[in-house]
């Protein structure tokens, strides 16, 4: 049966990220209860109106969803295993980031309590909770996601992507390691331009609007990735790329800046040169990460 907006939310955690969530909850004119292991910050929140509980067993009283928002898979263990038995039939949305692994793990143990499950990875940073832009990409119990799918769009546009509870752990992970290579590139650049005495923040410009027209590109990758068809030879070809990362090392080491965010992908595409693909098209690299 679908939630009204009646319908009360349990939120655990109260880190930056809780704190976001509850308040939009709140705004919304949900009833919303709070809990934190440390005491204290939950004072913000209950001026809004939120139910501040003293225990995680009265935070849960309140009924509908249970929202963990924890540090780590351990936490959630932690918060949660000393109250298992009060959770039999109720719903749990775990938005806690934990890895694949330790999604499914967190299914088996709610099952084994009767508690069904749904695992969240929150794509979104705390001020973006609530406004256009922010997702959750979540997996594991279809009926919680049905279920409270009004509640779960208040937060940020929610996407369900089947019951293997560690799906949306794994997307979330996956898009995370293509942020943080990014992220590992645009300091390795910076690096680079302080040697020409370019202030961080004048290359942030040029280096965003780079990366966004670089980034056309990718469905097109994708394409050829998931054809294993790297003939077509659309960017340009390994050989090419392995001269460019070459020229970028000497010019990183004249610089005085470490190849530790290069040097990796230099050394995948010396590999294939040296067994013949140089002549295919860069996404053939892929094939060398399994
Ligand atoms: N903040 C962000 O930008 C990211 C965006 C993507 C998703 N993450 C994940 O969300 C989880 C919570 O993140 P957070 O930003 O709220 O994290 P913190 O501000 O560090 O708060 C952590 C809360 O966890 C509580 N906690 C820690 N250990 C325990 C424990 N053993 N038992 C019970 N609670 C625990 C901590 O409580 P306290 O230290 O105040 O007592 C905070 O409430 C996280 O998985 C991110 O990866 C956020």
């Amino acid at each position: 049966m679908a939630e009204t907006t009646n319908t009360p939310v349990a939120i655990l955690g109260l880190g930056a990220m809780g704190q976001a969530l509850a308040a939009t909850l709140l705004k919304a004119g949900r009833t919303t209860s709070v809990w934190n292991r440390t005491p204290g910050k939950d004072a913000d929140l209950v001026a809004a109106g939120a139910l501040g509980a003293a225990t995680v067993s009265d935070a849960i009283s309140v009924g509908g969803p249970i929202i963990t928002v924890l540090f780590d898979h351990a936490s959630v263990h932690a918060t949660l295993d000393p109250v298992a038995d009060q959770l039999a039939g109720r719903q749990l949305i775990n938005l806690t980031t934990t890895a694949p692994e330790e999604a499914r793990e967190l299914a088996r143990w709610a099952a084994e309590h009767d508690i069904a499950y749904l695992d969240g990875g929150i794509m979104a940073v705390p001020p973006m909770i609530g406004q256009p832009g922010a997702s959750i990409l979540y997996s594991g119990s279809q009926t919680v996601f049905d279920t409270h799918r009004e509640t779960l769009e208040l937060l940020a546009s929610a996407e369900y992507f089947g019951d293997d509870a560690g799906f949306a752990s794994t997307y979330d992970f996956a898009l995370l390691a293509a942020m943080y290579a990014m992220f590992g590139g645009f300091l390795h650049g910076a690096a680079m331009m302080r040697s020409v005495g370019v202030p961080a923040a004048e290359f942030a410009q040029r280096a965003a609007a780079w990366l966004t027209a670089m980034t056309q590109t990718l469905p097109l990758q994708g394409q050829a990735i998931d054809a294993a068809d790297y003939t077509g030879v659309f960017i340009q070809p390994i050989a090419f790329h392995k001269a460019a990362l070459d020229a970028i090392n000497r010019a990183s080491r004249d610089a005085g800046v470490t190849l530790d965010f290069v040097a990796p992908l230099k050394n995948l595409l010396d590999r294939q040169v040296a067994d013949g693909h140089g002549p295919l098209a860069f996404e053939r690299t892929f094939e060398e990460l399994h």
